[in-house]
């Protein structure tokens, strides 16, 4: 297949599944709209059909809520069925737009950077500024809506209280708390398994700790600061942190642009940056772990989030080379980049964030390599991630040996990451 034929059936997709004012995921198995989803669907549409990129903010931020918190979905009142959790599990949402319906938790903060990497894709100076001058407040909310719910005394870091926050759902960083043998207090139904094989998919043990969470957090109102005390999870995640400060500063240049003060100083930037540093570095990995706020102690898994920092600029370029290639050394054999590494005692091939290859964090690694001048690396990757998608088709995530398509099917970020790997090649 040629490079045109890839970009027109990853735009069909696109099309295909849209509905409503947004993209969703993929039909069949979400067909909600999704937090993070929506900030790389937004970025390729940009280079197809700028309205439509528009449309896709505008939309998800009507599930915004009255301080800023963006919520990780926001539910369509029309689909009635076909994924669970429904918004009957998290009451009392405190939503701008009254009748939006959305979850408890949130997922990481891509927005700010689709926003500013959309509006360098409009030509017209004059209507990239006057989106940019009408989203800036929601989106200034939104990034300091986490500093000041988010954060325990003594960090700037953010925490997150539920693996469905992480993005990168049953995680092996998350099996210390799913060992835990948390169960909700009512009965749930899985959904998921309906339209995915369970070996892809998270374990019954996972859910029960997630929905345990979600009565958890539904039950405090959504209160980080009163529930922390209670709960089992709360977490510095080394990407959702990379992706605020990455996020922060994209929202700093809108600012610049706009003639607005800076959202979050030199200063407060460069605090949070030494923290991210000091807290989640592992030296003998040349990675970066997630931090367990509970026990106050590194989780001790190497995944492709401990490459965050990169996409977040929170590294410089030697620091950057010697993690990427640190990393590829550690799996050679495998496709790449699996998400855990697999000489992880918890790696499994072929079962979602658990070991299979993901376009949107080889994306998020792509662009953070790009930018440092790592070029030769970050060219390699972005032909390898075409030329899994391009033999594998849209899927969900791809088995890190053999590369067969998994997961849900027509899957949009997958098609919109590979519309900007086409559209805005590395060289
Ligand atoms: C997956 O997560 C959802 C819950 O949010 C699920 O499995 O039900 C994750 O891959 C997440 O990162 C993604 O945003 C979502 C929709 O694609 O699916």
């Amino acid at each position: 297949m040629s490079a045109p034929d890839l970009l027109t059936q990853a735009e069909d997709t696109l099309r295909r599944n849209h509905m409503d004012g947004y993209t969703a995921p993929s039909p069949r198995l979400y067909p909600h709209q999704w937090n993070w989803d929506s900030a790389f669907i937004a970025i390729a549409w940009a280079h197809l059909d700028w309205e439509m990129a528009v449309r896709e903010v505008d939309t998800l931020l009507e599930g915004q809520w009255r301080d800023g918190f963006l919520p990780h979905i926001r539910y369509n009142p029309k689909v009635r069925e076909g994924y669970q959790p429904g918004p009957d599990w998290w009451p009392d949402i405190p939503v701008r737009v009254s009748g939006q319906h959305t979850s408890g938790i949130t997922q990481p903060p891509v927005l700010p950077t689709a926003v500013f990497l959309a509006g360098l894709a409009q030509p017209d100076e004059r209507v990239r500024r006057s989106w940019w001058r009408r989203v800036f407040a929601p989106l200034r909310d939104l990034i300091l809506c986490y500093p000041r719910t988010r954060t325990a005394p003594g960090s700037p870091l953010m925490a997150i209280v539920h693996p469905w926050e992480s993005g990168t759902d049953n995680s092996p960083r998350w099996d210390f708390a799913t060992g835990g043998g948390f169960k909700p207090s009512r009965p749930f139904r899985r959904a998921d398994t309906q339209v995915v094989a369970a070996a892809q998919r998270p374990t019954d043990r996972d859910y029960d700790l997630y929905y345990f969470l979600v009565e958890l957090i539904a039950d405090h109102r959504y209160d980080f600061s009163r529930y922390l005390p209670h709960t089992p999870f709360a977490v510095y995640d080394a990407l959702f942190n990379a992706i605020w400060y990455r996020g922060a500063v994209d929202l700093n240049r809108i600012a610049a642009e706009l003639g607005e003060p800076a959202v979050i100083s030199v200063e407060d930037l460069r605090a949070f940056a030494d923290a991210y540093r000091r807290t989640l570095w592992h030296e003998s990995s040349q990675l970066f772990r997630d931090f367990n706020l509970k026990t106050r102690a590194q989780i001790p898994v190497d995944t492709v989030v401990g490459l965050g920092a990169i996409c977040g600029g929170l590294v410089d370029r030697t620091m950057a080379e010697a993690m990427i290639s640190g990393y590829l050394r550690r799996c050679r054999g495998y496709r790449l980049l699996p998400s855990v590494l697999p000489d992880q005692p918890g790696f499994e091939p072929d079962r979602y964030w658990r070991g299979p290859v993901w376009v949107n964090t080889n994306w998020l690694i792509i662009r953070g390599l790009q930018e440092l001048g790592l070029t030769t690396y970050a060219d390699a990757l972005s032909q390898e991630t075409l030329a899994l998608v391009h033999r594998n088709g849209r899927r969900e995530f791809y088995h890190a040996r053999s590369g067969e398509g998994l997961g849900g099917t027509d899957f949009s970020w997958t098609a919109a990451l590979v519309v900007d790997l086409l559209r805005r090649p590395v060289s």
